[in-house]
């Protein structure tokens, strides 16, 4: 992987400090095991020491702190429920829902990179790859050593992606792969994609296809208001041949990406949460310090509603992810309960936002609070891995048993 020089952004390193403070009304630590918590405690000195500081700075810069992909491999938040054979953390799905939520209280784009790497590329990798696959690939991207990406949206093909047009033919040695992908997280600096595309027969499969391979390129994707400190690109193929060791044999079908896309859904569920909380927690501490009319604003009704609705809806949204994450560990969670935890968390984020915004007046349009910062990011959560409306269609199928999408 490409690493830009740390000069920038330790240049520019603020020195606030990160006074978050979780919000737990239910005692939902009570259901936690002590491994739990730990996991997240370490995520979360991870975030408040290498995250916080440097963030707004890289959003208003539009950069991609990707010195970090290598730390994000040493605290093992890649991979975190792959077996440790393969370098993974061998944990629980409630451990991954933590470590999301962690960071993404820190930014969107940030658990975007490692939840891409985990549920999009490893996830792929170990549940569709040979064994000489796995011991390939899943180490360095455990480590952070390689950075992954995932290429199923196309210009044309969104929300759609049975109609994608990306092919390769099978030319007896190799494969020949042609087409594009759009909107691909980490794609600029990513050593390798899982790419799904069309064989002869019209048959969805995913393929590793690595930087350096004759034809690929990975333009980035500029002026966005959104994920600013993710990077965001397209995967182009241009008669890039491909080695028939490359292909994942384990399963095809849109089921394959399918599979992939309800771990990582689940993940954003809580990751979501996490940025409601931290915008949550900014704007208990901003009232309860702010005086207008002699008072704290903490005082006034209007702000204690707006507070105690927030705390409502987080408390209510940590219960759903956190009983889907045991259906999760279990094997029992299915696409439509995964659907409706992400759509409630990203609704739930996205209105807890626009509150806290109004509770910070004009400081919460500033990088000094993070909340205009989170609110612009889940736009794009509100989009990616299914948008908002597919989601309602998904669990619209499931009760009525008709599929409204076609
Ligand atoms: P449909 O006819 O329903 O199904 C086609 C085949 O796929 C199977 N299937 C699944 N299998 C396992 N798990 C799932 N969740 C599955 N969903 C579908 C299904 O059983 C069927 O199999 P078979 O064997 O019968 O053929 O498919 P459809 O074409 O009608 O589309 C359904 C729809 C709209 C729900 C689906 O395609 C969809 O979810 N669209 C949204 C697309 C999406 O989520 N894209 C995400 C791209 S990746 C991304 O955004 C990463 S952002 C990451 C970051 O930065 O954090
Ligand atoms: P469209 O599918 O064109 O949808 C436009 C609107 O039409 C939406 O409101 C949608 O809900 C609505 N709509 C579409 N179909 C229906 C229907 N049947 N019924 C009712 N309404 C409908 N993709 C990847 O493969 N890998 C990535 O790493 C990745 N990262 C991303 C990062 C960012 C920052 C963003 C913004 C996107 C990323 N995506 C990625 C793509 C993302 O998954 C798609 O944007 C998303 O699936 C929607 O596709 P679309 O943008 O083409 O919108």
């Amino acid at each position: 992987m490409h690493t830009d020089t740390l000069e920038e952004v330790l240049l520019t390193r603020s020195t606030k400090t990160d006074a978050f403070e979780s919000p737990d009304f239910l005692l939902l630590d009570d259901l936690l095991t002590e491994e739990h918590k730990l996991i997240r405690q370490s995520v979360r000195d991870f975030v408040k020491k290498e995250i916080s500081p440097i963030i707004e700075d890289a959003c208003q810069k539009a950069y991609f702190p990707d010195y970090l992909v290598k730390k994000f491999g040493e605290i093992g938040a890649f991979g975190p429920t792959i077996p440790m054979k393969y370098g993974g953390g061998g944990m629980d799905y409630i451990s991954y829902g933590l470590i999301m939520q962690e960071i993404e209280r820190g930014d969107s784009g940030m658990r975007s990179t490692v939840s891409v790497q985990s549920s999009l590329v490893m996830y792929p990798i170990y549940k569709f790859g040979n064994e000489q696959q796995r011991m390939r690939w899943l180490p360095g991207l455990a480590s952070g050593d390689l950075l992954g990406c995932f290429g199923l949206t196309e210009p044309d093909h969104g929300s759609n992606p049975s109609g994608m047009t990306t092919n390769f033919k099978d030319m007896g040695t190799h494969y020949l792969l042609n087409g594009a992908k759009m909107w691909i997280s980490n794609s600029p600096k990513a050593d390798l994609a899982v790419v799904w595309a069309k064989s002869e027969e019209g048959r969805i499969h995913g393929l590793v296809v690595e930087r350096g391979m004759d034809g690929f390129t990975t333009p980035e994707t500029h002026n966005k208001w959104s994920l600013r400190a993710s990077c965001t690109g397209e995967l182009v193929f241009d008669n890039v041949k491909v080695p028939k060791e490359n292909l994942l044999t384990g399963k095809s079908g849109l089921g394959a990406p399918m599979l992939c896309l309800d771990s990582a859904r689940f993940g954003i569920a809580w990751g979501a949460i996490g940025a409601a909380m931290d915008c949550y927690d900014s704007a208990r501490r901003y009232a309860a310090e702010r005086i207008q009319f002699d008072k704290p604003i903490a005082s006034f009704q209007l702000t204690q509603k707006k507070l105690a609705e927030m705390l409502t809806e987080i408390t209510k949204a940590q219960f759903l992810n956190l009983r889907v994450g045991q259906l999760m560990n279990e094997g029992r969670a299915t696409t439509a309960q995964i659907s409706m935890a992400k759509r409630n968390a990203v609704e739930t984020a996205i209105v807890i936002a626009r509150e806290a915004r109004q509770i910070h007046g004009g400081m919460g349009i500033t990088g000094e609070y993070p909340i205009m910062r989170h609110m612009a990011n889940l736009e794009s959560v509100l989009t990616y891995e299914g948008t908002h409306d597919i989601h309602l269609l998904i669990l619209g199928a499931e009760i009525t048993g008709i599929p409204a999408f076609k």
